[in-house]
């Protein structure tokens, strides 16, 4: 008996230790973080760099995991997701949000901010109430970065704004989808990674995404040209759980911020980068790139000033406000 208590004592004894062992390595904490951009992404790109920026800050007490492609959750799912703690961290494209605020889909109105330097000026007016909005939920913008400016590509050179008509036209946002019907076009949502299934199955004739998306997607596959429109920046969304955060301690968490704000600065760097290697590899592709001609420009304006008075009517008075605060600060 005694010797089976001895026995039994042991094995515990050791347990007790092996738990102290690891409860000092249970502080290192292991976060998930999902993306619905493919590996070939400048985003996704940019993300695993901020992830090895805080393993290396932080002497690995913090690593995180990248899973891109909507390998571990599907887009729509990813804020629901950091938000129930199933994970860490997420990133999303800002603007699928839309039905949330309208202030999520601000950066993809035409006419508010088309150059680098607007839209980074137009995410610093808006990030207070985007912020805001994301603290209600228990959730933490870390960084956002824009992709390059939105264009058109079609199977034939567009040169007629009749050409709109009927044309169907694949969108990543809603807001998208509402300018293609404005055009006259006849629009489909889709996420990235589906846009080779909609052109070869004869879903979409046509596309509105930036040069990097039409060369990540190989458009060249299903189309000839690039109309370089210049419609808007829209950005993608870094963020955490507040829960997750305030499991790190002080140091951690300041390594992370600090991660964070050069992942941003990068990632707008590396965006006007990608902008030029993806126009040259459109064009090396076989891909025509141009700018609008004048009557194609004409129906693109008429088509968002319509845009813009849509959502000023869904605007409150916090996001005019936040857009007149961009405007300002643009303007100075
Ligand atoms: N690429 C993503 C979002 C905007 C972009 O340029 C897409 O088309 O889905």
């Amino acid at each position: 008996m005694r010797k089976t208590l001895t026995s039994t004592l042991l094995p515990s004894t050791l347990l007790l230790a092996t738990a102290c062992g690891l409860s000092a390595a249970a502080q290192a904490a292991e976060w998930t973080m999902a993306t619905p951009y493919g590996d070939a992404s400048f985003h996704t790109q940019n993300n695993k760099q901020f992830a090895e920026d805080v393993a290396d800050a932080t002497d690995g007490e913090l690593t995180i995991t990248v899973h891109s492609g909507g390998s571990l959750v599907s887009h729509g799912e990813i804020k629901p997701s950091v938000r129930r703690g199933t994970i860490d961290a997420g990133e999303i494209f800002l603007s699928v949000l839309s039905n949330e605020d309208p202030i999520f889909e601000v950066d993809t109105l035409p006419g508010v901010a088309g150059s680098y330097d607007d839209a980074y000026a137009l995410w610093e007016a808006t990030k207070p109430m985007i912020t805001e909005l994301f603290a209600e939920e228990g959730l933490m913008p870390l960084y956002a970065v824009a992709w390059p400016a939105q264009g058109i590509y079609t199977a034939e050179p567009l040169t007629d704004p009749e050409q709109f008509e009927g044309l169907r036209v694949r969108a990543p946002n809603i807001n998208t989808q509402r300018f293609i019907e404005n055009l006259g076009g006849s629009p489909t949502e889709t996420e990235e990674s589906d846009i080779p299934t909609a052109f070869s199955t004869g879903r979409v004739d046509a596309m509105i995404t930036s040069s990097s998306t039409g060369n990540a997607m190989a458009a060249w596959d299903y189309v000839s040209d690039y109309t370089d429109a210049n419609l808007w920046l829209p950005k993608n969304i870094v963020f955490i759980s507040q829960r997750s955060f305030d499991g790190l301690d002080d140091a951690t968490q300041e390594a992370l911020m600090a991660a964070a704000e050069r992942a941003e600065a990068r990632g707008w760097e590396m965006s006007r980068e990608d902008n030029q290697a993806s126009l040259a590899a459109l064009q090396e592709n076989g891909i025509t790139v141009s700018e609008p001609n004048e009557a194609i420009s004409e129906a693109l304006q008429e088509a968002g000033d319509e845009l813009f008075e849509d959502w000023q009517s869904r605007a409150d008075d916090d996001a005019e406000q936040a857009l007149d605060t961009y405007r300002e600060q643009r303007d100075n």
